[in-house]
């Protein structure tokens, strides 16, 4: 592999850019550049057309989106989540004043073990904020029932869940709220962007004026709202990123079948294969490095490193093990064994659209001892 040629965990795909033109020339012409412009109104319902749901709220970014959905439905006290996330999940919380009380994950999906959840519900609980990890939906069906049972609001971060759909029906349909993230290196993108998803007209409308400073009208503000609005640009973006979603995604099942295939019984290697009844995204590729391998799972890393390979290591380190968040009890490490076990095996290999085969087989030959 050539020493120039550096290969990312992701590289964005982008629409042909003469195809925005004509859209963006509209936008020169109207000078609406934000604050709910035709382009952001169109978006939000091709969006939600086109995944399945009832009500998108456009925002500027994940982080943004996930901070107001927690201020949305109120949220307060302790929130059961997990440590095995970027660590945007476990700063919303903190930015809400929000106590995140962290569970353990399931070794096969990389989720919150739904069945360490009870344990976890304090008199102070008010919510769960699981992950779908990787784009591996959690386990929505018991979540929903403990959620029911104890009243307990439920906010998916479904920042890697972009179309995963389980028995047939969006993976956003599950929960309360779920939040999208459209960042540059996600399977969909708008440059920076994100969304939630929610199922009534009167929560669109709450989660609408909170993302913009609280307002209801001209005069009125109804809330302590905040700017997470997103803009023309990425909403033109967005319309026209959907024409190339299905095709990007059989780019990347065919790049997965790929590595699966090359990766097969390679002693100290696990990957993950698809789950029965789940449309997935293939929007990362980790494979977890155990003790029957040859070398350490930071060696085979920097390894990688030294071939140009930039693999990514999420998630490590571990949110729990982060020393800003040490004082939470639930961080300790004693409490959390299987996230800790992943966190110091996993290694994300690249995966994008135009990754081709050949540089697949060199990656996957880096691997084989
Ligand atoms: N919840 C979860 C579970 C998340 O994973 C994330 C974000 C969020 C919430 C928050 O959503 P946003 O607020 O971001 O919408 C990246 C992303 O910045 C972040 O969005 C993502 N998760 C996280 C898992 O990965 P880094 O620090 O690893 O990104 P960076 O800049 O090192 O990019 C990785 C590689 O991608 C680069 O080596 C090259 C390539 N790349 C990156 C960018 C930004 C490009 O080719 N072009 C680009 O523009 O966090």
């Amino acid at each position: 592999m050539s020493k120039k040629n550096k290969i990312f965990v992701a590289k964005p795909s982008l629409p042909p850019l003469e195809k925005l033109i004509p859209h963006l020339e509209r936008i020169w012409e109207s000078k609406i550049l934000t604050n709910n412009g035709y382009y952001h109104k169109l978006f939000e319902e091709e969006l939600a057309k086109f995944l399945g749901v009832n009500h998108i709220s456009l925002f500027t970014n994940g982080t943004l989106a996930l901070m107001t959905a927690l201020q949305a439905l109120q949220i307060k006290g302790e929130v059961i989540t997990t440590p095995y996330t970027f660590v945007a999940t476990t700063n919303a919380l903190i930015w809400n004043n929000l106590k995140p009380v962290f569970v353990d994950i399931d070794e096969s999906t990389c989720n919150i073990d739904a069945s360490k959840i009870k344990a976890a519900i304090t008199k102070d609980t008010s919510a769960i904020l699981p992950v779908h990890v990787y784009g591996n939906p959690c386990d929505v069906e018991k979540i929903g029932k403990i959620a029911r049972k104890y009243n307990l609001k439920v906010i998916y971060d479904a920042a890697h869940a972009f179309g995963v759909k389980k028995n047939n029906t969006s993976i956003f349909n599950f929960g309360d709220l779920s939040v999208l993230s459209f960042h540059a290196t996600k399977v969909f993108n708008t440059f920076e962007g994100g969304a939630i998803k929610c199922h009534d007209k009167e929560t669109k409308v709450k989660i609408d004026r909170l993302k913009n400073f609280g307002f209801a009208n001209e005069t009125k503000i109804v809330a302590p709202g905040i700017n997470a609005k997103m803009n023309e640009f990425q909403a033109v973006l967005g319309l026209s990123q959907l024409e190339h979603y299905y095709d990007n995604l059989s780019q990347r099942r065919k790049i997965t079948e790929l590595y699966r295939t090359l990766l097969k019984n390679i002693a100290g290697i696990v990957y993950m294969n698809d789950i029965e009844n789940v449309y997935h995204n293939y929007s990362h590729f980790p494979i977890f490095i155990n003790d029957s391998y040859p070398i350490s799972r930071d060696a085979l890393y920097a390894k990688l490193k030294l071939n140009n390979i930039f693999a990514r290591r999420y998630f490590y380190p571990l949110i729990s093990n982060l020393k800003m968040f040490r004082y939470i009890k639930s961080a300790n490490e004693r409490n959390l064994p299987i996230a800790n076990k992943i966190a110091k095996q996993v290694i994300c290999l690249p995966i994008y659209p135009n990754l081709d085969k050949s540089t697949v087989e060199n990656i996957t030959r880096l691997l084989i001892y």
